[in-house]
């Protein structure tokens, strides 16, 4: 009898250690069971915050404007507030994107009260960590500009930053180059205010959750990782493109980027080269959190495929010192303090230069005949033009 019970209690014991053991093994997939399970019994919480949406097939993501609205001009910003949390309570998790028709910039000024002149915001009840730039490059965009606007003020505001939106358009018909209007960008930028990060934002890619803070890293960091037109993960490891953020400092220290990739592709890439060879890494937020959706749409016209770009990418080790940010030259046009962006249209000359010497008319054949008429290359009243070289600004920062 002593025996036989002995034996039960040695089973016992032995079936509880394999429950034990293989509980830890699939600790995962476990815990999510488990977690499935009370949120089945759970009630649906009081705090009514997160205004995510729950369907049967799970989280469709939330509205990005939700409680947004009780934070209200009442509070006027005052020196001696206290610092924001270093968790924002209105970051939530997955935001619902889509793209209905006949949203108008007024509906989007509308529901951004707070969003000052030049598309500045501060968060109305306390001191922000944080200050943030935001550089789009653009040309012929409205349309996704529009969208953009719409979701990424509440976007911002929800993670308490102090942030401006700068769109940076390229004057003219020729071909497009995003990497010098992101030169151009920053330095504007930075002429405004002290940023302490600036994201180099596409125009046509929204944030589909709002952990993915709009912060700068100790690294560079690459925003965009997991894009729905590529399955929602990285196309190659070493992809730089979409939205990145970079301090000041890390700007600088890779020269920024460079201003000779005129029309698409491998800028970004040479972007993302720039940061090994300038010592520095680049870091990334989750798969999980780094979501974009894109706005489709066709290739653009004056934005054609760069075929120069394999041979300019293989040349980068040698090229980055000599070109970037120390060389950027341009032109402002116009600079206007919208409602929901500050719009710098800036002249960014051709790949001949800014204004390449123009070959002499070729001689008139008969006399009196007025000779051919030579092209006007820049704008006619060409304004505040930038010198090649970094500003004494820069040049500080950068001997830091
Ligand atoms: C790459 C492009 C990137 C582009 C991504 C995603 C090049 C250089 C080839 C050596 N790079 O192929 O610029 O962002 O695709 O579309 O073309």
């Amino acid at each position: 009898m002593v025996a036989f019970q002995s034996k039960w209690r040695y089973l016992f014991m032995f079936l509880g250690i394999q429950l034990v053991v293989m509980a830890l093994l699939s600790r995962e997939g476990y815990q999510k069971r488990v977690t499935y399970f009370i949120r089945i019994f759970r009630k649906p919480d009081g705090t009514g915050f997160s205004g995510r949406n729950h369907t049967a097939t799970g989280i469709t993501g939330g509205d990005v404007y939700a409680n947004l609205s009780h934070l209200s001009k009442a509070h006027s910003h005052r020196d001696d507030m206290p610092y924001c949390p270093k968790t924002s309570p209105f970051v939530g998790g997955p935001l619902h994107v889509s793209f209905p028709s006949g949203l108008t910039l007024a509906e989007v000024q509308r529901k951004n009260p707070l969003v000052v002149r030049g598309g500045r915001y501060r968060p109305p009840n306390c001191e922000a960590r944080h200050r943030t730039a935001i550089v789009i490059p653009h040309r012929h965009r409205e349309h996704h500009l529009k969208f953009l606007l719409y979701y990424l003020h509440p976007f911002l505001q929800r993670q308490q930053l102090n942030y401006g939106i700068y769109v940076i358009h390229q004057a003219g018909n020729y071909t497009f180059n995003r990497a010098k209007l992101m030169n151009a960008g920053f330095r504007e930028a930075m002429r405004e205010e002290d940023w302490d990060c600036l994201f180099f934002h596409d125009v046509d890619l929204i944030p589909e959750d709002d952990r993915n803070t709009y912060v700068c890293d100790s690294n560079p960091k690459h925003a965009a990782i997991a894009m729905d037109k590529f399955g929602y993960k990285l196309p190659y490891k070493m992809y730089f493109g979409g939205v990145s953020a970079l301090s000041p400092l890390h700007y600088l220290k890779m020269n920024g980027f460079p201003n000779n990739y005129w029309g698409w592709g491998g800028e970004d890439d040479d972007i993302g080269v720039r940061v090994s060879l300038a010592g520095m890494y680049i870091t990334r937020p989750s798969l999980k959190v780094g979501r974009y959706k894109m706005i489709k749409h066709k290739l653009d016209k004056g934005n054609d495929v760069n075929p120069k770009r394999f041979n300019m990418l293989a040349k980068t080790r040698q090229t980055w010192k000599m070109d970037g940010m120390n060389t950027a030259e341009y032109e402002i046009i116009s600079r206007q303090y919208l409602p929901l962006y500050t719009n710098i249209t800036v002249y960014i000359g051709t790949e001949a230069g800014l204004h390449p010497p123009t070959p002499p008319p070729p001689p008139a054949k008969a006399a009196g005949k007025p000779a051919a008429e030579v092209p006007i290359k820049g704008p006619a009243n060409p304004p505040a033009k930038m010198k090649k070289g970094l500003s004494e600004k820069e040049s500080a920062l950068n001997n830091h």
